[in-house]
C-alpha cells in the first residue's frame, strides 16, 4: 500500500528530532502561557518563571495539571493571552454548569489548527477530487469549521450540511456526487436506517469514506458502518480545549489514532495519583497544547481513558498511536456527540420551586440515536390530577434544557415520592446505552 503524507518531514519526523522540536514548542507554549494571570500566577507557584526554566521535556512534569475546572474559573478571558483585537475566532464548549469553557483563537492559531483538521483527513487518501459533505454540528461546536476549513486547505469541494435532516443529506449526495462525510458514529448509523426507510439506494450513492468521531463507539460500530454503508471509517479524536478534531485520526491502517505529537504533548497519567503510567497502559490522557496562543493550555486534564499501542505504524508516521477511548474519569455524558454534565440538568430543575427534591437522567438508545429523559418528582403542593399546569411545567422544564444543553430532552413529571430514593450517594444517572466499547 502507499501512503500519502500532508507534511511528510513532519510526520515521519525521527523521535529524537520530533521530542526536540516539541521541546522548542513547549518553551514557546509556556511562554504565552506567562501572559494570562492564571498560569503567572500557577507557574509561579512552580517556579517557573520564564521558558528558560524549561530545559528539557521532562519538565513539562513540573507544570501543574489545568482542568475544566479552572478554565471555568476563567471564564470568559482569564486565558486570553493575546491583544483582544488579534483574536478572530472563538469556540465553546459545556461546562459542568451553565458557563461555558471558551477558547480563542488569531489568525495564525486558525491556520496551524486547520493544518492539523487537513493532515488527518489527508491521511485516510483524500485528494482535491473528492466531494466532502460535513454532516455535523456548525457554530461554537468546533466539529463543523474546524473539519470546513480542514477539508477547504485540502481542496475537496465541502459542502456546510450541517448534522440532522437526513432527506436533505440524500438529496445533497446524490445532487453533487458526495464521497466523504463527516459524522457522529450514532448519526452514521441513523443515517444508513433512513437509507433503508427512505429507499434511497446505495448504487445511486458515490460514498467512499467517513470520518466519524465527537463521542466513543466501539471497533464492532465501526465495522457495522463500514459493511452497512460499504464505506471506510476513520476514527477522529480531538477536544475542543485542544481545539477541536484534529488532535488524534486514523491513518489508512485504522489501527489507533496518530496523536499529531508536533501539536501536542500527551502523557497518560494514573488518574488517582496523577502519576505517570508505563508506556502501553490504560489511563487519563494529558494534554498540552503547543500550536495555539491565544489560549495556551498546558497539562490539561482531559479525563479521557486510553493508552498508546507501542508498536511503530506500517505507514511510516512517528507520532504514536492513541487506543480508542474507553471511558471517562468523570461524569460527562456525550449524547449525540454533544457533551451533558448531569449537573447542568439540575441546575435547571432545581430552580423550578414546583419541583421536588428527586430526579433522574436517563439515557438510553432510540433506534441509532441516543435520547434522553429527564424524570422529576413534582412538589407536594402541585396536584397530579390537575393537568393544564402539570403539562404547562413540563414544557418549560423541556424549554429551559433545551435552550441550555442543546439537546431536546423528553420531560417526565412524577408524584412527590415516587422516583426510587438510592441508600447513600444518589444516583442520578441511568445510562441504558450498550457498553460495548
Ligand atoms: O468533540 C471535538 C471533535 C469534533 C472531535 C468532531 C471529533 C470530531 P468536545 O465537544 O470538546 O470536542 O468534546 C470532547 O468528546 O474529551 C471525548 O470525551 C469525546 N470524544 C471526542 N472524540 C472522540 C472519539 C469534540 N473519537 C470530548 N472517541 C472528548 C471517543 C471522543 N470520544
Amino acid at each position: 500500500m502507499t501512503y500519502q503524507y500532508w507534511n511528510q518531514k513532519m510526520e515521519t519526523l525521527p523521535r529524537a528530532e520530533l521530542e526536540a522540536y516539541q521541546l522548542d514548542r513547549l518553551r514557546a507554549a509556556v511562554g504565552w502561557s506567562l501572559r494570562t494571570p492564571f498560569y503567572q500566577e500557577r507557574l509561579k507557584q512552580a517556579g517557573i518563571r520564564s521558558e528558560a526554566d524549561i530545559k528539557t521535556l521532562a519538565d513539562i512534569r513540573r507544570i501543574p495539571f489545568t482542568t475544566k475546572h479552572d478554565l471555568r474559573n476563567g471564564f470568559p478571558y482569564g486565558f486570553l493571552s493575546i491583544p483582544k483585537e488579534e483574536v478572530v475566532r472563538l469556540h465553546a464548549s459545556s461546562g459542568t454548569t451553565g458557563t461555558p469553557t471558551t477558547i480563542y483563537f488569531s489568525k495564525d492559531d486558525i491556520s496551524r489548527w486547520t493544518s492539523f483538521v487537513a493532515r488527518s483527513i489527508y491521511a485516510t487518501g483524500c485528494a482535491k477530487t473528492d466531494v466532502f459533505q460535513n454532516m455535523i454540528t456548525y457554530g461554537l461546536f468546533t466539529g463543523g469549521l474546524g473539519f470546513h476549513y480542514g477539508g477547504e486547505a485540502v481542496g475537496m469541494m465541502v459542502i456546510p450540511s450541517g448534522a440532522g435532516n437526513t432527506a436533505r443529506q440524500f438529496k445533497l449526495m446524490q445532487d453533487f456526487g458526495t464521497t466523504v462525510v463527516h459524522a457522529t458514529p450514532s448519526f452514521l448509523l441513523h443515517v444508513e436506517a433512513k437509507m433503508r426507510e427512505e429507499g434511497v439506494s446505495r448504487g445511486n450513492l458515490r460514498l467512499k469514506r467517513a470520518f466519524a468521531g465527537a463521542e466513543p463507539y466501539s471497533e464492532d460500530t465501526r465495522k457495522r458502518i463500514e459493511t452497512l454503508l460499504a464505506i471506510d471509517v476513520y476514527n477522529s479524536y480531538g477536544l475542543s480545549e485542544m481545539n477541536g478534531p484534529g488532535v488524534a485520526f486514523e491513518c489508512q491502517c485504522k489501527n489507533g489514532l496518530h496523536l499529531w505529537e508536533d501539536g501536542f504533548i500527551p502523557e497518560i497519567v494514573d488518574p488517582d495519583t496523577l502519576e505517570p503510567l508505563p508506556d502501553g497502559e490504560t489511563g487519563e490522557l494529558i494534554l498540552t497544547c503547543l500550536c495555539r496562543e491565544a489560549t495556551p493550555i498546558l497539562r490539561y486534564r482531559t479525563r479521557d481513558l486510553s493508552g498508546f499501542y507501542t508498536e511503530p505504524c506500517s505507514c511510516g508516521r512517528t507520532h504514536r498511536r492513541l487506543r480508542r477511548i474507553t471511558g471517562r474519569t468523570d461524569d460527562m455524558l456525550i449524547i449525540n456527540g454533544v457533551n451533558l454534565f448531569p449537573s447542568q440538568i439540575e441546575e435547571v430543575i432545581m430552580s423550578m420551586k414546583e419541583v421536588g427534591n428527586n430526579y433522574l437522567i436517563v439515557v438510553e438508545k432510540d433506534g441509532a440515536m441516543d435520547r434522553l429523559t429527564v424524570k422529576a418528582e413534582v412538589n407536594q403542593s402541585i396536584f397530579m390530577d390537575d393537568t393544564r399546569p402539570l403539562n404547562a411545567l413540563k414544557e418549560r422544564i423541556r424549554k429551559t434544557l433545551q435552550g441550555m444543553i442543546t439537546i431536546n430532552p423528553r420531560v417526565e413529571l412524577h408524584e412527590s415520592g415516587s422516583l426510587p430514593v438510592s441508600e447513600g450517594k444518589a444516583k442520578r444517572v441511568q445510562d441504558k446505552r450498550p457498553k460495548d466499547v
